[in-house]
């Protein structure tokens, strides 16, 4: 079955703001490096401490999967249609949006209490560049009112939603900090 334009534009979403970091209309390694600088640079970490070491760790991994599912070369690219197909074929996404959804719960847990809050949301998406009043309206959104706790069980619904849901009222398809898809 092919991809409804409202499933593509949600991947395109992730693919545009939070992997494409460098606006070069692919998915590169340099990409990687400006998500790690941006992301420790707000939370103070030097790029000696521990931290930094770590999220360049999780980040090189998800490339490299990324990579590897995407059937793509060392010097290679992710492009949109390739992105596309890769969340389109079961067998492929299995393990690597497994490990992404880890990474991305554990990027945004900032105190690693088990649970995202509104400010850990919004001071994460703001390292990609998202404008925090949009996402606190997709917090809202996706948390009723801030009445759901977002763990980890609770995230991997919202994730579900967003990644292969076509219910354009889900919750989960504020996820990435985007209030509406028009
Ligand atoms: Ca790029
Ligand atoms: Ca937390």
């Amino acid at each position: 079955m092919a991809m409804t334009d409202f499933r593509k534009k949600k991947l395109f979403h992730v693919f545009d703001v939070f992997f494409d970091t460098n606006h070069s209309g692919a998915i590169d390694r340099e990409d990687f490096d400006i998500s790690i600088r941006n992301i420790c640079m707000v939370r103070g970490w030097k790029d000696d401490s521990k931290e930094y070491a770590e999220t360049e760790s999780r980040f090189f991994q998800i490339w490299e999967s990324l990579k590897l599912q995407a059937g793509i070369d060392d010097d290679g690219t992710v492009m949109p249609e390739e992105w596309y197909a890769l969340w389109a074929d079961p067998q492929r996404r299995e393990g690597w949006q497994q490990q992404y959804m880890n990474s991305q719960f554990s990027l945004l847990d900032t105190s690693g209490d088990g649970v995202i809050d509104m400010m850990e949301f919004c001071q994460m998406y703001s390292c990609y560049g998202v404008d925090s009043s949009e996402s606190k309206k997709a917090y809202l959104l996706l948390s009723d009112g801030n009445k759901a706790v977002v763990n980890k069980e609770y995230f991997s619904v919202l994730w579900k939603e967003f990644f292969f849901g076509e219910d354009e009222k889900a919750r989960g398809n504020h996820l990435f900090g985007k209030e509406k898809y028009v």
